[in-house]
């Protein structure tokens, strides 16, 4: 086989084995962008590209492919979760944000594609106004966590790759 060939033939199988593999996908809402950069009394001074990279060593070290999108806007948060359904997403970490309070379109579309998801939220939104007491997104998770911080991510990330692995 020549070098170009068997070149071509490794490329393949990396591609392959990154299709074969789960992916989770971990959704931020309005304004988490802002995550370590604002307010760090209330949400810490990790950023969201830090979150990422926690996760995606985690996610990795056991076979599974992790993406990450952040959005303001709720219709380009449903696209997103329209096109996890074509592409085989097999699980959804979300903090829809104060989308989480306001939303009846995202929880919609997450029920529509049937994707099992773990709704977070860095900050204890039962200690905070009356406003952020309900979430929608909460009847149809397979479970919220809410106050830990940012450890959140890694422990709903925990979880689904719990689920993934014993499916
Ligand atoms: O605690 C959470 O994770 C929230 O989902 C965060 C939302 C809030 O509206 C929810 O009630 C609870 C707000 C996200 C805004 O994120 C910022 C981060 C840094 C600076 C400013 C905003």
């Amino acid at each position: 086989m020549s070098k170009s060939t068997s070149n071509k033939t490794r490329a393949g199988n990396d591609n392959q084995e990154r299709s074969r593999r789960a992916r989770i996908l971990v959704l931020h809402g309005p304004n988490l962008n802002l995550l370590g950069r604002r307010e760090p009394e209330i949400y810490g001074s990790t950023t969201l590209a830090d979150i990422h990279t926690t996760m995606e060593a985690r996610a990795l070290a056991r076979g599974v492919q992790i993406e990450s999108y952040q959005s303001n806007s709720e219709g380009e948060l449903i696209d997103r979760v329209q096109a996890a359904a074509t592409e085989g997403i097999e699980f959804i970490i979300i903090n829809p944000g104060a989308y989480s309070h306001t939303s009846i379109a995202i929880p919609d579309a997450l029920r529509g594609v049937a994707i099992p998801y773990i709704e977070v939220h860095i900050s204890n939104i039962h200690a905070r106004e009356a406003f952020r007491h309900h979430s929608h997104f909460s009847a149809s998770a397979t479970g919220v966590i809410c106050g830990l911080g940012v450890q959140g991510y890694e422990l709903a990330l925990d979880a689904a790759l719990a689920r993934l692995v014993h499916a």
